[in-house]
């Protein structure tokens, strides 16, 4: 990706995606202003590859047009393309194409696109094109594409823990002198309170739509009304300062606790002491490092504990940047792993949000309102039942990858295809992420409104989660059994009666076939 050998341009168009609006996104470095122009467009390919979630599309939306308007205000030139312009042909690549023929361009830059998909196409500009496309690696990311190489190469195993170490030194987050601040790199064991309903609780901030907004909502409205999702009330900020804000009151008001209570569900209680900036800061309308930097001087500042502190910048540090390493490495065949077999077909309840199941309904009533649902509840809630009910990975990452504002097939897939449904054979986690109704009722407050009753081990009013995690470990024993982390719970499976087996399997099998 370095640049290319080719004589000096007269004109050359930057294209920005509809995730990279940061100013200092790659392919905007040595703009020239006088000479070039940055393109950006609406193209209903990128709004439909997956039928996204009507939130995310508005707010991709909304940020790409606020984002052209600050630099036009900055006396760049922008070709800025709505969805609904004259002659817009929905593809990125039919939009370059245009520009090209209608501006003499002479070259095209942009920053690598963050996922498989578009990077295979744009790799293919060049060729088509006849002309220079430049694509620039993407340095928001904090570990570059060479580094996560370099630290992968000959590990048996490419644990998050030690990734997210060497990260610590490299970047000197957190660190006083070689050591790490508290002398401890982790402080996860300090961050599993259940959370208690609190009448000040901090919510995240609500930006009112703008003219500008509200008629990309329209035009939303009338052109992915059928998708899933609410598209109103429509609160996300959509430019670099409401952003800030959010940032700025999460590290004031949700930060000190958002350690304590990192893995609680409250029912009503979306947010908690979450950040609620992954939307923000993927498509770039906020920035890793600095974010990174100022949760630590919270820390040094003594205005927040260590446990939270170490425990957010872990998040992004060490989880973000480890995600997108292994997306990267391990390549588009990634989408498709299944290591467990898994062939059912995704439930309707996950569209429908229908169910008698309380910590499911919450959950998936929250994706569909808010298009948001934090770390737990996707992975121990929606991604514990389909890994348990053996739903189709591929269909899993399909439904992650349409229904939060945050998803980008290169955060989304490793979380999904990994550490959720375990379908990469355990490369990302080192046991599944399987629990019964009993780690639920722990850590939230779901199971006390519940038509099922979580103390119950089978019958039509037992918890599903309770038979369908054993009969998960049945069906799966050949695979699971000889995981040292699995294995204690193949001893307690074994020391059961046959009948208490026979009605497990009853009892799933019974929930399973009633599902659609
Ligand atoms: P907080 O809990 O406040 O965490 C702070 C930040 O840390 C987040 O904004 C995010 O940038 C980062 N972070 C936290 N956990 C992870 C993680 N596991 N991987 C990568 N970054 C992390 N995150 C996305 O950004 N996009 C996705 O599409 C996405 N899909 C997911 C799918 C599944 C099945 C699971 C289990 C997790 C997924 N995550 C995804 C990770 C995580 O759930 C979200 O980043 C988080 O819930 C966003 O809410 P927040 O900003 O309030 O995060
Ligand atoms: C997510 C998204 C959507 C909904 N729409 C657009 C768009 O119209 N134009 C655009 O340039 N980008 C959009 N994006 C973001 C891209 O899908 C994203 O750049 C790729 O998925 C790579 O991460
Ligand atoms: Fe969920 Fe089971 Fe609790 Fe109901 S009883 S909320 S299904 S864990």
């Amino acid at each position: 990706m370095a640049a290319r050998p080719y004589p000096r341009v007269t004109a050359v168009l930057r294209l920005v995606l509809g995730d990279q609006l940061s100013p200092r996104i790659a392919a905007l470095r040595d703009l020239n202003k006088a000479r070039d122009v940055v393109m950006l467009a609406e193209v209903a390919d990128e709004a439909t590859y997956v039928r996204h979630h009507k939130k995310k599309i508005a707010f991709v939306f909304a940020a790409m047009r606020a984002f052209a308007a600050k630099l036009r205000a900055d006396g760049v030139t922008v070709r800025y393309i709505k969805l609904d312009d004259p002659g817009n042909t929905n593809a990125l690549k039919g939009e370059v194409l245009r520009a090209i023929d209608e501006l003499r361009v002479d070259e095209v830059v942009m920053t690598e696109a963050g996922e498989h998909r578009l990077a295979a196409e744009t790799a293919t500009w060049e060729s088509a094109f006849g002309i220079p496309v430049e694509i620039r690696e993407d340095a928001r990311f904090i570990c570059s594409h060479a580094a996560f190489r370099t630290w992968a190469q000959g590990r048996k195993q490419l644990r998050m823990e030690y990734f997210y170490r060497q990260m610590r030194v490299d970047t000197g987050f957190l660190m006083d002198g070689n050591k790490p601040a508290g002398d401890r790199w982790n402080f996860d064991t300090e961050n599993r309170k259940p959370a208690k309903g609190d009448l000040f609780m901090p919510r995240p901030p609500r930006f009112a739509p703008d003219a500008e907004t509200q008629s990309v909502l329209d035009l939303v409205e009338a052109r992915f009304g059928d998708h899933f999702g609410d598209l109103t009330p429509f609160w996300f900020g959509v430019t670099h300062d409401a952003a800030e804000q959010a940032l700025q009151h999460f590290l004031k008001e949700a930060l000190p606790r958002f350690g304590d209570y990192q893995d609680a569900m409250l029912v009503g209680e979306p947010f908690l002491y979450h950040s609620i900036v992954s939307m923000y800061l993927n498509v770039g309308l906020l920035d890793a490092r600095d974010i990174c930097a100022r949760a630590e001087r919270e820390y040094r500042e003594d205005r927040a504990p260590l446990n939270a502190v170490e425990g957010f910048i872990r998040q992004i540090l060490g989880w973000r940047e480890y995600v997108r390493g292994i997306y990267w490495l391990q390549g588009p065949d990634y989408l498709r792993r299944n290591a467990l077999g898994a062939t059912r077909d995704l439930p309707w309840l996950y569209w429908s949000a229908e169910t008698d199941m309380a910590c499911m309904a919450a959950a998936l009533g929250q994706t569909k309102t808010e298009a948001y649902a934090h770390h737990i509840q996707r992975l121990m809630i929606t991604g514990n039942f389909a890994l348990l009910a053996g739903i189709d990975p591929h269909q899993v990452h399909e439904w992650y990858l349409a229904v939060y504002a945050d998803a980008y097939e290169w955060v989304e897939a490793p979380n999904t295809i990994g550490m959720s449904q375990f379908a990469d054979g355990g490369l990302l986690a080192s046991k599944p992420y399987a629990a019964s109704g009993a780690y639920i009722d722990r850590v939230s407050d779901y199971c006390k409104g519940c038509e099922y009753d979580v103390k119950l081990k089978a019958g039509a009013k037992a918890c599903p989660f309770n038979y369908l995690y054993w009969d998960f470990l049945a069906r799966n024993r050949t695979t699971l059994s000889s995981n040292p982390r699995v294995a204690p719970m193949y001893k307690t499976l074994d020391r059961m009666s046959d009948e208490r087996r026979e009605e497990i399997s009853r009892d799933a099998t019974m929930f399973l076939q009633a599902l659609t």
